[in-house]
């Protein structure tokens, strides 16, 4: 039995290519600044983001810490929304490690926060207040529906975050993602922001690593800070190496992903006793919700576990499948057949 793993786009495994690309990288000590797959992989990277400099970091929870960590020092605060990624599901880093300060104000449905409560949350100078320094935007915005946000909205928050003397952070694990949905080039997402994260590992297929990108100033301290957490690999050409592949060549099927997660979205809410807008399904990110009486989400989960399909529990009722390289819209047809089953038998 094939089975359909919809929990994530980090489950993604890499292509022949990938591992052949592994297996023949050039490496050196990227400590030392020395692995050419690495420097090679980074000089992509920035390129195709519009920015001056990148670096290879383990994960979008590093790229975010680094970043922040960077931009910030301690007692400052940034605000964020409250349904970033990097506000719940990031174990409290910039407040643990970076003792920074986070201010949420709400996530709007398609993922934005609006200028007037960004606004708001800046911090007059004061002795009681800590100092506001940075802004922080989630791209596509995961707990948002997988939502893009445009590079209008982006320049907004980037010239208010101008008028007060404050940077902007991206968090853009899918940034490539918002690229596809919204037909544009990515540096129109990218260009107001003052440093990007994008993920390697999660929609593009390698196996490991994300990417931050900024000034080439910027990226010299990130670096600094890289090593203060621990992060400064060696032969990390291996994961460069993937990574190179899959900026050159995974960008070109996301389309796929997003075609497939609107007939995955179409399917459901076709099966009685799922709740979903298969309209507000923009790229690969699907949430749904169990709406029987007397059918909890864990026993939907293991009927559909049990013949083969994966899907995430994010709430009390609240699923979340995402579409990814590796599975085809005969799979999807298949996740959907086994979800009409498990409704039925129910
Ligand atoms: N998100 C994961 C889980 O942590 C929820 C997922 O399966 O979606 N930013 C965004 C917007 C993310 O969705 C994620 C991962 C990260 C950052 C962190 O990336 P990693 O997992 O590489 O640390």
């Amino acid at each position: 039995m094939k089975v359909i793993d919809l929990r994530s786009d980090t489950v993604t495994l890499p292509s022949q290519e990938m591992r052949e690309a592994i297996y023949h990288a050039a490496v050196g000590d990227d400590v030392f600044s020395e692995d050419p797959t690495v420097n090679a992989c980074e000089r992509l990277a920035a390129d195709r983001v519009g920015k001056e400099a990148a670096l290879l970091v383990t994960s979008g929870t590093m790229g975010n810490l680094v970043s922040i960590l960077t931009h910030c020092g301690r007692g400052e605060e940034i605000i964020l929304g409250h349904r970033s990624h990097t506000f719940l599901y990031e174990a409290g880093g910039v407040s643990a490690l970076g003792g920074i300060h986070p201010h949420t104000v709400p996530n709007q449905p398609n993922g934005t926060l609006t200028l007037e409560d960004i606004e708001a949350a800046i911090r007059p100078e004061n002795v009681h207040f800590p100092r506001t320094r940075l802004i922080c935007l989630e791209n596509t915005h995961n707990r948002c529906g997988g939502a893009a946000l445009s590079g209008e909205y982006t320049k907004a928050v980037g010239d208010l975050a101008g008028r007060h003397s404050l940077k902007v952070h991206l968090d853009g694990a899918r940034i490539f993602n918002a690229a596809v949905a919204l037909g544009v080039d990515v540096r129109e997402l990218t260009c107001d922001v003052d440093s990007v994260c994008f993920c390697l590992s999660k929609g593009l297929a390698a196996p490991v690593g994300s990417i931050v990108c900024g000034s080439s100033e910027f990226i010299a301290e990130a670096r600094r800070v890289r090593k203060v957490l621990g992060g400064g690999m060696r032969q990390a050409g291996i994961i460069a190496a993937a990574g190179i592949v899959a900026i050159e060549k995974m960008m070109d099927r996301i389309h796929e992903d997003h075609a497939n997660a609107a007939r995955l979205a179409k399917g459901f809410a076709e099966i009685d006793g799922l709740a979903i807008d298969p309209d507000r399904v923009q790229t690969n990110i699907v949430y749904f919700e169990v709406a029987r009486e007397g059918l909890s989400a864990e026993q939907l989960l293991a009927g559909l576990a049990d013949r083969g399909v994966k899907i995430l529990q994010v709430g009390p009722n609240r699923l979340r499948a995402v579409t990814h390289y590796g599975l085809t819209s005969d799979d999807i047809e298949q996740a959907l057949d086994v979800s009409a089953e498990v409704m039925q038998s129910r």
